[in-house]
């Protein structure tokens, strides 16, 4: 018998090669400080920050000043070096050791931004669904949404706030649009259509979809 007892990551994801994970970067702070010029995201600023000066822009990097260190991700499943539900299921699929390392492009629809994190949406393709747990596009154990209705990359988080939250957003939209709200088209931004879901909740239609490359692996911290 071998000594060695299989040692499961933290995480599994896809991370962004360096030129791409720079590129979204970018794009992710052009529509912050987009936003933060914005009427009418100026009008709604309540939820950010509390009695602001409307002539003032508002300094949205500030506040989601905690980003992710290194390249970018998406993460797929969150496995806590094994200690998470569903891990060695999910470690054990074949794809999952088959893709290990191997390259893919992943497809960003849109970027969304609540008053607690900013991040991307992205739309899998049929063989990036293969990696995605069965277990993770809901919040509450009732919610029943597409599946990678979760899938994200996160750009930026508030004070206070953990990176895990910024898939909970993203699926707290889903079900606003699984529920018929397809949000206000506030205006047309440079990068596509900004909708409003209210409550802070902004998302921002990509009119060119973005493609990163990226290695499908796993963080060990
Ligand atoms: O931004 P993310 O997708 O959210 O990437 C980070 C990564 O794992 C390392 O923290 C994500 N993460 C943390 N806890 C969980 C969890 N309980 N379920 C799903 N993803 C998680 C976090």
């Amino acid at each position: 018998p071998s000594l060695e007892k299989d040692f499961l990551p933290v995480y599994y994801g896809w991370f962004l090669s360096k030129k791409s994970s720079e590129h979204l970067r970018k794009t992710g702070q052009a529509f912050l400080d987009e936003l933060g010029n914005l009427k009418a995201f100026k009008k709604e600023s309540k939820y950010f920050l509390p009695d602001e000066d409307p002539k003032i822009k508002l300094d949205l990097t500030g506040h989601f000043a905690k980003r992710p260190p290194g390249v970018l991700h998406c993460t797929t499943k969150f496995t806590d070096f094994g200690k998470a539900l569903g891990a060695d299921e999910y470690a054990q699929q074949e794809v999952v050791k088959a893709s290990y390392g191997k390259a893919f492009t992943l497809t960003i629809s849109a970027l969304f931004l609540t008053t607690k994190t900013v991040g991307a949406r992205l739309e899998l393709s049929e063989q990036e669904l293969l990696l995605w747990p069965g277990d993770v596009d809901k919040i509450l154990p009732i919610d029943n949404l597409p599946k990678g209705s979760r899938a994200h990359i996160t750009l930026g988080c508030a004070n206070g706030i953990e990176p895990v939250q910024t898939g909970i957003d993203l699926l707290e939209f889903v079900k606003l649009e699984k529920a018929g709200n397809k949000g206000d088209e506030v205006e047309e931004l440079g990068g596509g259509k900004l909708l409003y879901f209210g409550n802070g909740m902004w998302m921002l239609l990509l009119s060119k979809k973005i493609e990163v490359k990226a290695v499908f692996s796993g963080y060990y911290g």
